[in-house]
C-alpha cells in the first residue's frame, strides 16, 4: 500500500493554538484599544499600514478587479497572511517554545511599529498592542502545554506495521492515531474553545465600545453651543498674577484636573440624554438635551475644587461654564416643604448630595453643557454635568448627570458619604504658592513670588506672605473676576543667600483669615497654611 503522507495531528493542534492565540492577541488589544484612539488598535493600524504598503500596481489591480470591494479584498488577504503566520508560529512554539515566543514578540514589534508610525501617534497608543501580545503569549503557552507528546501521532499509520515485532513489548496495544474525542485531547480542545470564545467576545465588546465612543465623539465635534442669554462679565484686566510660573487664570480643558470613579468614561449620546427630576416635588418631569439648548443659558467663571486636595495641591481648576441654572429646574419642579437636599446621579451610578438651599439661593449653580467655549470634554461629563460654586466636587459637581431627586439628608446618602466623607462639603478657604516651586535654586535679588487663593462664593480679599519668621507682608492681589472663582496674587521678595521658607495665608470676605490648623482632606477638606522651601545661592 502506498504511504499516505499525513500531517500529524499535534501539528494541526499546534497550528490551531497559533490561530486561537492570534485571536486572543487581537481581541484583547481591541478591547483595551477602546480606551484609546482607533489607530491604537493593532488591527486598525495594521490595516492602515497594509494599505500604505500595498504597491500601486497591486492597488490598481485590486480596484480594477474588485471595484468598490477593493478594501474588503485587501483586508481579507491581510487576514489570510496573518492566519498563515499564526499557524506557523503555533507550530514553532510547539516544537520549541522559545522560538515561538520570540516569533510572537517579533510580530508584536511589527504591530507596534504599525501603530507608532501612524500620524499623531503617542507612546501610550502602544498599550493595547503590549497587553494584547502578553495575552496572546499566555494563550499560546496554555494551549501548547495541552498538546500531547508528538511521538505518538508523528508515526504514520502504515509505519506501525513496518516496525519489527520485537521492537515493542508485546503487552503494548497497537497504537491508534489519537482522535479529537480522545480524553487526553479534550483538555486542549476545551481550552482552545474557551480562549477562542473569549477572544471573539473581547473583540466584539472592544469594537462596540469603540463604536459608541466614536458616535459620541462625533456628536460632540458637530455640536454648536448656543450663545448665552446672560454672558459672564468680561474678565477684568489683570486677573493673572504678574509672577512667572503661576498657572493660567483660566485652566485649559486638557489641563483641568480629573477626578471620578469611572473606569471607562461614560458615553452618553446627547440625542438620547435625559434628565429625570423627581422626588419631593409637586411636579416631576424629564428634560432632554434639546430642552437645554432651547433654554436661556448663562455663563459663569467658577473654580472647581476636590475635597481630596491637600494643602498646596493641584486638584483645582477654573473655567468659564455655560449652562442652565439649577434654580430654574427646581422652580419648575416646585420642591415640597421639608426637602433639604438634591441627590444627583450620574449614568454610571455616582451620587452627590447637594443642599437644596444652595441650589436656590441665586448663585450660579448650573446644569453645565459648555466648558471654556467648548462642549464639555467627555472626561468632564459630556453632555451635561453640575457645577455649583462654593461646594467641593464630591457633593455637587456630578458629571454625566441623568437624575435629580429632591429629598432629605435624613433619608438619603451619597457615594462618598457612604465611604466616610461628610454629607455636606462647603469649600474651605485655601491659598498656595506656585512660584517659586518647592526646593527651587534661586539667584539673590528680586524674586517674583506668586500663586492662587480661593474661597468660592465668599471671595478672597487679602493675601499675605511670610519669609522665614519675618513679619507677614501683604501680597498684591490680581483682579477679581467673580467671588466664585479663584484669585491670583504676587509678591516681590528681595532674596538673600541661604535656605528660606516662604509661607502664604489668605482672608475670605465672609470668614476672615484662613485657619492655620492642619487638617487632612478626609472627611471634609484639608486646612492649613502652605509653605515652600527654597535655596538662594551665595
Ligand atoms: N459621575 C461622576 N461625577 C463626579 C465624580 C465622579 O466620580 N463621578 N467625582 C466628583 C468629584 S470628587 C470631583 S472633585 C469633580 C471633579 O470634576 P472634574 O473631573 O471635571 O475636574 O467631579 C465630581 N463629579
Ligand atoms: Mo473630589
Amino acid at each position: 500500500m502506498k504511504t499516505l503522507k499525513r500531517i500529524p495531528l499535534p501539528a494541526v493542534e499546534a497550528a490551531l493554538a497559533g490561530l486561537v492565540s492570534a485571536g486572543v492577541l487581537l481581541g484583547v488589544a481591541q478591547l483595551v484599544g477602546a480606551w484609546f484612539r482607533a489607530l491604537a488598535s493593532p488591527l486598525v493600524a495594521l490595516g492602515a499600514a497594509f494599505i500604505d504598503f500595498t504597491p500601486v500596481w497591486l492597488k490598481n489591480f485590486a480596484v480594477d478587479t474588485f471595484g468598490t470591494a477593493d478594501k474588503l479584498v485587501l483586508f481579507i488577504s491581510m487576514g489570510v497572511v496573518m492566519a498563515v503566520l499564526a499557524c506557523l508560529v503555533g507550530v514553532l512554539a510547539w516544537k520549541r517554545w522559545v522560538w515561538g515566543a520570540l516569533a510572537v514578540v517579533l510580530l508584536g514589534v511589527v504591530m507596534a511599529a504599525a501603530v507608532i508610525t501612524r500620524a499623531g501617534a503617542v507612546p501610550a497608543d502602544l498599550i493595547p498592542t503590549a497587553v494584547g501580545v502578553l495575552a496572546g503569549l499566555i494563550s499560546l503557552r496554555l494551549l501548547v502545554n495541552r498538546i500531547p507528546a508528538p511521538a505518538v501521532a508523528a508515526v504514520p499509520v502504515n509505519m506501525t506495521a513496518a516496525v519489527p515485532a520485537g521492537a515493542a513489548p508485546p503487552n503494548v496495544p497497537a497504537q491508534e492515531p489519537p482522535t479529537a474525542t480522545d480524553p487526553s485531547r479534550r483538555s486542549f480542545f476545551a481550552t482552545a474553545g474557551l480562549l477562542a470564545a473569549a477572544a471573539v467576545l473581547a473583540g466584539a465588546a472592544g469594537s462596540a465600545l469603540a463604536g459608541a465612543r466614536r458616535t459620541v465623539e462625533e456628536a460632540r465635534r458637530l455640536m454648536r453651543l448656543p450663545a448665552a442669554a446672560k454672558k459672564a462679565p468680561p474678565l477684568p484686566a489683570g486677573v493673572q498674577s504678574t509672577a512667572q510660573g503661576v498657572g493660567p487664570y483660566i485652566t485649559p480643558n486638557q489641563d483641568f484636573y480629573r477626578i471620578d470613579t469611572a473606569l471607562a468614561v461614560p458615553m452618553l449620546d446627547p440625542k438620547t440624554w435625559q434628565l429625570r427630576v423627581h422626588g419631593m416635588v409637586e411636579r416631576e418631569f424629564t428634560m432632554n438635551f434639546q430642552d437645554l439648548l432651547d433654554a436661556e443659558l448663562i455663563e459663569s467663571y467658577t473654580t472647581l475644587t476636590c475635597v481630596s486636595n491637600v494643602v498646596g495641591g493641584s486638584l483645582a481648576g477654573n473655567a468659564k461654564w455655560l449652562g442652565y441654572p439649577l434654580k430654574n429646574v427646581l422652580s419648575r419642579a416646585r420642591p415640597l416643604p421639608g426637602a433639604d437636599m438634591v441627590l444627583s446621579t450620574s449614568s454610571d451610578g455616582f451620587t452627590a448630595s447637594t443642599p437644596l438651599e444652595v441650589l436656590q439661593d441665586g448663585r450660579n449653580a448650573l446644569l453645565a453643557i459648555g466648558m471654556n467655549g467648548e462642549p464639555l470634554p467627555l472626561e468632564h461629563g459630556f453632555p451635561v454635568r453640575m457645577v455649583v460654586p462654593g461646594l467641593y466636587g464630591f457633593v455637587s459637581a456630578t458629571k454625566w448627570v441623568t437624575d435629580l431627586e429632591v429629598t432629605r439628608f435624613a433619608d438619603k446618602t451619597a457615594y462618598w458619604t457612604d465611604r466616610g466623607w461628610s454629607a455636606k462639603g462647603p469649600v474651605k478657604t485655601a491659598s498656595r504658592i506656585e512660584a517659586p516651586r518647592a526646593f527651587a535654586q534661586l539667584q539673590p535679588g528680586m524674586v517674583a513670588v506668586g500663586g492662587t487663593a480661593w474661597a468660592q462664593h465668599r471671595g478672597i480679599d487679602r493675601v499675605q506672605v511670610q519669609v522665614d519668621d519675618g513679619a507677614w507682608q501683604d501680597a498684591v492681589l490680581a483682579a477679581e473676576a467673580s467671588v466664585d472663582s479663584w484669585r491670583q496674587w504676587s509678591y516681590r521678595w528681595q532674596a538673600e543667600p541661604g535656605t528660606h521658607t516662604l509661607r502664604v495665608r489668605a482672608w475670605d470676605k465672609v470668614n476672615g483669615l484662613q485657619t492655620e490648623q492642619r487638617a487632612d482632606p478626609i472627611p471634609d477638606g484639608a486646612t492649613g497654611w502652605h509653605s515652600v522651601q527654597v535655596t538662594v545661592q551665595g
